[in-house]
């Protein structure tokens, strides 16, 4: 496959859309924006739901591959899950099918294993094949996601990367992120990986940084080129301060989910 140039990166007004924006054309790519937001300062992006199958006939069309960011990123009542999350993401994929993309990366999420417990001690790394354990309808949406992507692999030749991203923020904020914080740079590589990788079929990968205390096997992601520069323990003296480390007993620390697992929001409807 050709190193894809024009990608379409949905979700481009989020938070993970807005770091891509910044870190992802130094590597080469010109990128076609989609948020059912505007975006400031982008007038050519497209402004469309994930409902609106019009609207992302048109977006896919000429391009070589999709980075899949939008989506609801927390938990929601089921509805809106289903509408934005379930149906969005086959509505992307229908919409790669008719118009003959190749390569999709999707966002997928460690929630799709929440309720796993986190290694402690000298436990082992987290595999990939880990049984999966939604945490939320939202961890649900993306065990869907995933195998949609799946789906249309062995049915109809797209290709997917699936990302089970940790935290992708500048900073990690809790002690819990200090082992699945995945930096915006390494962000951008794994995502450049993703995208470039020859032939990845179906693949699913954990998406962090080499973070020191992480929870996670990375050789799967490492196998796709990405090689991560990033380690969240400079920021761990001071989280641990604040926070305290992570305790057994704390239904909160249990499982690689975090919080997601004991009180989920749920948003109004
Ligand atoms: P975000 O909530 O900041 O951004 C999501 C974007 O999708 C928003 O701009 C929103 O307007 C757009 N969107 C939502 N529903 C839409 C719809 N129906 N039609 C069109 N656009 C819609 O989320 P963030 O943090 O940027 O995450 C990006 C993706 O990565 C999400 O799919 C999230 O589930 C996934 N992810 C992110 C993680 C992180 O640490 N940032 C961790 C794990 C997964
Ligand atoms: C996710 O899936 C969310 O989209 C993100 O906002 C974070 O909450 C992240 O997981 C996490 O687990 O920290």
């Amino acid at each position: 496959m050709p190193a894809p140039r024009t990608v379409l990166l949905t979700g481009a007004a989020g938070g993970m859309g807005t770091l891509m924006r910044e870190l992802l054309p130094p590597y080469g790519y010109q990128l076609r924006l989609l948020d059912q937001l505007p975006i400031e300062g982008e007038p050519e992006a497209i402004t469309a739901d994930l409902s609106d199958r019009d609207a992302l006939r048109e977006a896919v069309r000429g391009v070589d591959a999709i980075i899949h960011l939008a989506g609801i990123s927390l938990e929601a009542p089921f509805e809106k899950i289903l509408r934005a999350n379930i149906e969005g993401t086959y509505n992307v994929y229908e919409a790669a099918r008719e118009a003959g993309v190749r390569r999709i990366v999707f966002a997928s999420s460690n929630h799709v294993v929440g309720f796993t417990p986190r290694p402690v001690g000298d436990d082992p790394l987290i595999p990939l094949d880990t049984p999966r354990r939604p945490d939320t309808y939202y961890g649900l949406s993306k065990a869907f996601g995933e195998d949609l992507a799946a789906f249309y692999w062995d049915k109809h030749g797209i290709e997917t990367v699936a990302i089970r991203i940790g935290s992708c923020f500048p900073e990690p904020t809790t002690v819990r992120m200090l082992s699945i914080w995945m930096s915006p740079a390494d962000g951008a590589r794994l995502l450049h990986a993703a995208l470039t990788a020859e032939n990845v079929g179906f693949t699913t990968v954990y998406g962090s940084s080499a973070n020191t205390r992480l929870w996670w096997d990375l050789s799967s992601a490492r196998a796709l080129g990405y090689e991560p520069q990033d380690d969240s323990e400079p920021y761990a003296a001071k989280l641990i301060a604040e926070q305290g480390e992570l305790e057994p007993g704390n239904p909160d620390h249990a499982y690689l989910g975090g919080a997601f697992c004991t009180n989920p929001p749920i948003w109004p409807r």
